[in-house]
């Protein structure tokens, strides 16, 4: 007789692939054989498409419109304009931060490159030829480009379709350019603070506009059945549900009647949360021809007229002791918003979470102040790993850190550790309002300093600068520390809503009866691989292994409302959904075992896959047997079936961090920096998957590496975007990526119900003041403080030149 033994726990527990394993990317089968099915594959009958007339200029009037070569081309369906758009009242379209955006210009146009009319042909090539035949007549305006002139006494008037507003969505406005004045902290406090100071540093530290790039651009196919009155859309959104809400809003059809998609998504980061004309004009343009209509754009347009980044001018000033005890900031930022402000934040928050600047340190008095003015570039504003503008922060202060560092003639990182939140301070209320759920800096900066061999490194930068002066070498050596403290995850619907939209999250799940299942979230990966990881969470909470359960997301008719994938927001709020909703699968399957087994609920204990009975566990009854019996027994006092369902508003945000440790190498004589080693250990509490978090890290510090060393999306005087190409915009290869080295630490969150923390944006937040860190101390010892990203070989060498190094 053959006699099976039964699988051992260890066994069970490996083929969940539960919590903590290195399961591989379930999605990747497809990504990598071309079978991804993105915006621009699908295709359907008598599908039209628009292209884009778009503005040379950066501030002009538009004197008149010509259509009639367009229209007059074979192919050529429909050319609109503002003019069209006005009827339906959907010439300007709301913007998430309150503010209105044009959907093809009224009148002026404000940035170069932006919509002024829309042409509808029977195929793209038709299109784009019809572009060139739309006869515009410019008369050209004085530019504003720069955020410092824009509340100028004299500075044009850039929105003359607002110019009677006084007040902003934060209070009143100070000038026609000025979108908003927002503050948090104690101002006099701060301001105490300083004049006391034994020792004070200041500087203004500037993130230049950079832009997320991801290899698909954006994009929709809108589908209108005038039957039945439903409306499709397919989009490269990151946040589905909220979209199809903002639809109903501005279009009148009724929510029910509007399905919104998102298929696979080539990547977000950010530029694919805000809503764009492009999918205002196709959603009109099928409408109005009852013909599907698809709109992708190329690579320039998504460069220079979709969601950019950062913009941020920040002044910095820290109050310290003579022995390095900070005891206070004080921070004031001008940021730049461009032509309409299509920030994508929590509505509450005009600056995102900037106001995690006080970073990792226990500094006692804290103030920010934000100022948004308007300019003639492209709108957007959140987006880039950024976790709302926590890369920012983290910058600031981090730079800060070492321009204080320098001026007290101490180590940089024994400046960090003098002052990081200690563990038994968690958690932790900081001075601009966060409760800090938990954290162990010392523990982590410990481990990498230890890691990298950090004293080491110090000698040997001492021996190379010696070498240096005495001729030996044109190479300077720059070590850069940088420790975040992050803030992902939100949630709480009290203190973040979009659009009046409580940022909760959710999950549903269906067990079927032979015991695998579906589950449906509310968020949309782009990337990140939540097929993989979702499924993972789920496999712990309910003993059914991750192969076994398919994860759906994107889909409005059949996923629950969520709001979406960004801010690092999926496993911090849709993954404690989850679990939630695992547990009350749990829990039903709880009271199915004991009427199985015939005893008592409180007699039954849960054991990785089965129920079993107390002291008895060869009496059990696995997940499996439960899903079975859920659909074939009628059990007293139980719904038939064993589905569940949870919105999940988190109470706290998630406060992830980490310690990164770079070394650059300099050549004074060309600029050339190259980046001997990167070392990255994060926290971001219980890991769900290892190697997709390893991924996430890699991707955020080539990300990071590239807005360090390269990436600037700069305007001229007259408006001209510069870096609107692949040309010139830097994105890397794996010819200038170095190595990157991981690590970890695992403090879990104490109020997310499997304690982990959002990692997606982390490596970026960290990693971009790490680099600068480390370019700006190569020269630490010839007397800079600071100098402007991006550190590309040109302005390294122009640094080198004014401290008077090269040959
Ligand atoms: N994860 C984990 N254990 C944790 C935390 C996360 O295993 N403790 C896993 C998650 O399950 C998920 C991934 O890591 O599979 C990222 O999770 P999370 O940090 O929750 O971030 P989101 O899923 O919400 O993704 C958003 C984040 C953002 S805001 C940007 S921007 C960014 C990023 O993800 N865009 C990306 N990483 C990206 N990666 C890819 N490939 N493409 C993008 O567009
Ligand atoms: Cu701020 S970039 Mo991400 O939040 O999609």
């Amino acid at each position: 007789m053959n006699v099976q033994t039964p699988p051992s726990a260890e066994e069970r527990v490996e083929k969940l692939q539960g919590l903590g394993s290195s399961r591989k990317r379930v999605e990747d089968a497809r990504f990598t054989q071309g079978k991804g099915n993105y915006v621009d594959d699908i295709k359907l009958p008598g599908m039209l498409f628009g292209d884009f007339v778009r503005s040379p200029y950066g501030h002009a009037r538009i004197k008149s419109i010509n259509k009639d070569a367009a229209l007059a081309l074979p192919g050529v369906v429909a050319v609109l304009t503002a003019e069209d758009l006005k009827p339906l009242n959907l010439h300007y379209m709301p913007t998430l931060a309150g503010d209105v955006q044009a959907v093809l210009a009224d009148e002026k146009v404000l940035f170069q490159n932006q919509e002024v009319a829309f042409v509808v042909a029977e195929d793209r090539y038709i299109a784009a030829d019809a572009v060139d035949l739309v006869e515009v007549d410019y008369e050209e305006l004085p530019a504003l480009t720069d955020a410092f002139k824009a509340m100028d006494a004299d500075a044009p008037l850039l929105r003359e379709d607002i110019k009677d507003k006084m007040e902003g969505a934060h209070g009143p406005r100070k000038h026609h350019n000025h979108i908003f004045h927002w503050e948090e902290g104690d101002e006099a406090g701060a301001s105490k603070a300083l004049a006391d100071a034994e020792v004070t540093v200041e500087e203004l530290i500037t993130y230049q506009r950079v832009h997320p790039c991801p290899l698909e651009t954006c994009g929709c196919v809108a589908s209108m059945d005038k039957i039945n009155g439903k409306l499709t859309l397919w989009g490269t959104f990151q946040a589905p549900h909220a979209v199809r809400t903002v639809a109903s809003l501005i279009t009148n059809i009724p929510e029910h009647n509007i399905r919104v998609i998102s298929p696979d998504i080539g990547g977000g980061f950010g530029n694919k949360v805000g809503v764009y004309p492009g999918y205002i004009c196709s959603a009109v343009a099928s409408i109005v021809t009852g013909v599907p209509i698809k709109w992708v754009e190329d690579r320039i347009e998504n460069l220079t007229a979709t969601a950019f980044a950062r913009d941020y001018h920040m002044t910095g000033k820290l109050a310290a002791t003579k022995d390095g005890k900070i005891t206070g900031l004080h921070c004031h930022v001008l940021a730049d918003h461009g032509a309409f402000d299509a920030c994508a934040d929590p509505t509450k928050f005009p600056a995102g979470f900037f106001h995690i600047c006080t970073g990792s340190y226990d500094i006692p008095v804290a103030y920010v102040g934000v100022d948004g003015v308007y300019t003639n570039k492209a709108p957007g504003g959140v987006a880039y790993r950024c976790s709302f503008r926590v890369t920012e922060a983290a910058y600031m202060i981090e730079r800060m850190i070492d321009i204080l560092a320098l001026k007290l003639e101490m180590d940089p990182v024994e400046l960090r550790m003098k002052n990081f939140i200690r563990k038994e301070q968690f958690p932790y209320a900081s001075a601009l309002g966060w409760e800090y759920d938990s954290g162990d800096y010392h523990t982590a900066m410990q481990k990498a300093l230890d890691s990298v061999s950090h004293q080491a490194l110090r000698d040997e930068q001492a021996q190379n600068r010696a070498a240096f002066d005495r001729g030996e070498t044109r190479k300077l050596m720059g070590i850069g520390v940088a420790h975040f403290t992050e803030i992902v995850g939100a949630g709480p619907v009290k203190n973040c809503d979009i659009l009046g939209l409580g940022m909760f999250d959710s999950c549903e799940i269906r067990i079927h009866p032979t015991g695998s299942a579906i589950a449906r979230l509310g968020t949309i990966s782009q990337g990140q691989g939540h097929a993989t990881t979702f499924a993972q969470i789920l496999a712990s909470e309910i003993g059914i292994p991750a192969e076994d359960i398919t994860l759906e997301e994107g889909d409005t008719d059949t996923a629950p409302y969520g709001l979406g994938t960004y801010g690092s927001r999926s496993t911090p709020v849709a993954g404690a959904a989850t679990a939630m909703a695992g547990r009350k699968i749990r829990a039903k399957a709880q009271m199915i075992a004991a009427y199985l087994l015939e005893v008592h609920e409180d007699d039954l204990e849960w054991d990785i896959d089965r129920f079993q009975v107390k002291g008895n566990p060869e009496a059990h009854k696995t997940m499996k047997e439960i899903a079975f019996a859920s659909y074939n027994q009628a059990i007293p006092g139980l719904e038939p079936g064993l589905e569940a369902v949870s919105y999940y508003d988190p109470p706290n945000m998630t406060y992830p961090f980490g310690a990164y440790i770079c070394v650059v190498d300099v050549d004074v004589d060309t600029g050339v920096t190259d980046v001997r080693s990167f070392y990255a250990l994060d926290d971001c509490g219980t890991r769900i998957n290892p190697m997709i978090i390893e991924g996430q890290v890699h991707g955020g510090l080539t990300e990071a590496l590239a807005i360090a060393m390269g990436q600037d999306i700069s305007y001229d005087e007259i408006g001209n975007v510069q870096g609107g190409s692949l040309m010139d915009f830097f994105l890397p290869t794996a010819v200038e990526t170095p190595v990157w080295q991981t690590d970890h630490t695992t403090t879990p969150s104490p109020h997310h119900p499997i304690g982990a923390k959002g990692v997606g944006e982390s490596p970026n937040v960290g990693g971009v003041p790490a680099l600068s860190n480390a370019v700006i101390d190569a020269f630490a010892h010839k007397g800079l403080t600071h100098s402007q990203m991006p550190h590309d070989h040109w302005r390294v060498w122009k640094t080198a030149q004014s401290l008077g190094l090269t040959g």
